[in-house]
């Protein structure tokens, strides 16, 4: 399983995934503001709430950002 996500991220060594933030759950349509600090570099910001439906988290559908702090 880990070397089929490495490959689908391109080489990534999930080792250097580092969390520095999470968030509570929210109510649907509403919006939430993270004030973060952030050090340069690139970040994920994925859903990992679960799709009534499927179950998959929502980051397999597509709810996801990446982002870089220079
Ligand atoms: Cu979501």
């Amino acid at each position: 399983m880990r070397r089929c996500v490495e490959e689908a991220a391109g080489a990534l060594d999930l080792a250097d995934i580092v969390p520095v933030a999470d968030s509570a759950e929210q109510s649907t349509d509403t919006t939430m503001w993270m004030p973060l600090t952030l050090e340069a570099g690139t970040y994920a910001g994925p859903c990992f709430i679960p799709d009534p439906e499927t179950g998959l988290p929502h980051a397999a559908m597509g709810m996801y950002i990446v982002f870089t702090v220079e």
